[in-house]
């Protein structure tokens, strides 16, 4: 659980950066409309979450920064009966005054009014320009002094790169409850027709065990439909022994997870099959393990491609010179994504990659990414040995940086064939 005091340190490790006589506004995610009347489901932003663990819709944050001193201000939708009753509780002032450690808490239509009361002197806007919209006009229009306006998001969004330990046991929870679901796929595939009904099945995992939602579109795509890297539609048969690519997590809590594993549709892995994973898996692997602090994730990235090319020449699915291949970045055309990301918050976490400077930024204790080499062969490529065609295979994990090297987040789903063909075989 992330305390309130763990908001509030948050808050002012981020007024720490900024300008004397500046106000920062955080403004809540809108209900985004699905159609006609209808909603998707409410999800906080993810920077405004960071800093106050709010939930609710109709809300901001605001830091204000004066010469001497710094306060900072939730504000929140009124508590009204009559919209309740249709749409919900709502905390209200008193309540969130009690629950959360602001210097103070407003309704949210005193918005404006506050704002232009805190004014006087101030010279810098900060607000993230990710959620710029038409709640932010007015807004600006009161602050007359202010003379520069700033992206607040990459302030933020820096000190999400490194987690707290609250932060990395919430995504240990999210990863059991992810780990249910790709053991209850592994178990049942061999007894289902759609790619859909896999999907339903990992996602009854999800929502039984209290996941707020999956933290990504659910990737369930059997044989050639793994060749197409975002395939979502999920709607074709499971035919018999072809491989099946799951990637699919969910957000527990707010935290996400972010795994991939390849199944055989059947239990078991055909020969041709076996050749092709065991070499996925071992790149997976050996990436893994060079993790550790001051490492760069282009390291991890040219040593994934290096290791991957060499491999796919060896199989007959590359020809020709190594160098020339890793040189003109050949093997790209089977390989051609990166070998992961930051995930937090989001499952695609909205953290630098590269320091002001533009330098990369290494790996540093208490970073969390994504580790998923990847091959895959089109069913229409005829340069490729035949038996490997309309094959797919990715292998993903969560990794953490810790100070002496990794911890495997994702260590006990598992990925060895000998594993995944046992729990098939339940
Ligand atoms: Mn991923």
């Amino acid at each position: 659980m992330i305390t309130q005091k763990e908001y509030a340190k948050r808050r002012r490790k981020v007024a720490k950066k900024l300008p004397e006589n500046s106000i920062t506004i955080l403004l809540s995610a809108t209900q985004k409309q699905r159609s006609n009347d209808t909603e998707f489901p409410y999800r906080q932003n993810s920077n405004f979450y960071y800093l106050s663990g709010f939930k609710e819709d109709d809300s901001a944050l605001v830091i204000h920064k004066g010469k001497k001193s710094t306060h900072c201000y939730l504000f929140v939708a009124k508590k009204e009966p009559a919209k309740e009753l249709w749409s919900g509780k709502r905390l209200g002032v008193e309540k969130a005054k009690a629950l959360f450690s602001f210097d103070d808490v407003f309704e949210y239509t005193q918005l404006q009014e506050k704002l232009t009361a805190f004014s006087e002197g101030i010279s810098a806007l900060f607000y993230d320009f990710k959620v710029e919209d038409a709640r932010l006009a007015p807004l600006k229009e009161g602050l007359k002094s202010v003379r520069s306006y700033n992206n607040i998001a990459p302030v933020i969004e820096a000190l999400r790169l490194v987690k707290s330990a609250a932060e990395v046991q919430l995504i240990k929870e999210a990863l059991l409850i992810t780990k249910e679901a790709h053991h209850r796929a592994m178990q049942v595939s061999k007894e289902l027709r759609y790619e859909y009904e896999l999907q339903a099945e990992l996602e009854y995992v999800f929502k039984r065990r209290g996941a707020y939602s999956d933290a990504y579109t659910s990737i369930v795509a059997c044989g050639n439909s793994a060749n197409t890297l975002h395939y979502i539609a999920n709607d074709r048969k499971l035919l018999k022994n072809r491989l099946i690519l799951i990637d699919a997590g969910c957000e527990y809590k707010y935290y996400a997870s972010d795994i991939t594993r390849t199944i055989p549709s059947r239990g078991y892995f055909t020969k041709a099959q076996k050749e092709l994973y065991e070499l996925v898996l071992r790149v997976n692997k050996e990436i893994i393990k060079m993790i550790r602090p001051k490492v760069l994730r282009s390291k991890l990235q040219s040593r994934s491609e290096e290791l991957l090319c060499k491999g796919m020449l060896e199989l007959g699915i590359l020809h020709g010179n190594f160098q020339e291949l890793m040189d003109e970045k050949l093997f790209k055309k089977y390989y051609p994504h990166g070998i992961g990301h930051w995930m937090g918050l989001d499952v695609h976490d909205e953290a630098p990659y590269k320091d002001d400077e533009g330098n990369e930024i290494p790996l540093k204790a208490g970073m969390v990414l994504t580790i998923e080499p990847g091959i895959y062969l089109d069913e229409s490529d005829k340069s490729i040995p035949k038996k490997y065609r309309g094959i797919g295979i990715r292998i993903e994990d969560d990794i953490l940086v810790t100070s002496t090297g990794y911890e495997n987040l994702s260590v006990d789903i598992v990925k060895e064939i000998k594993d995944i063909e046992s729990l098939a075989s339940l």
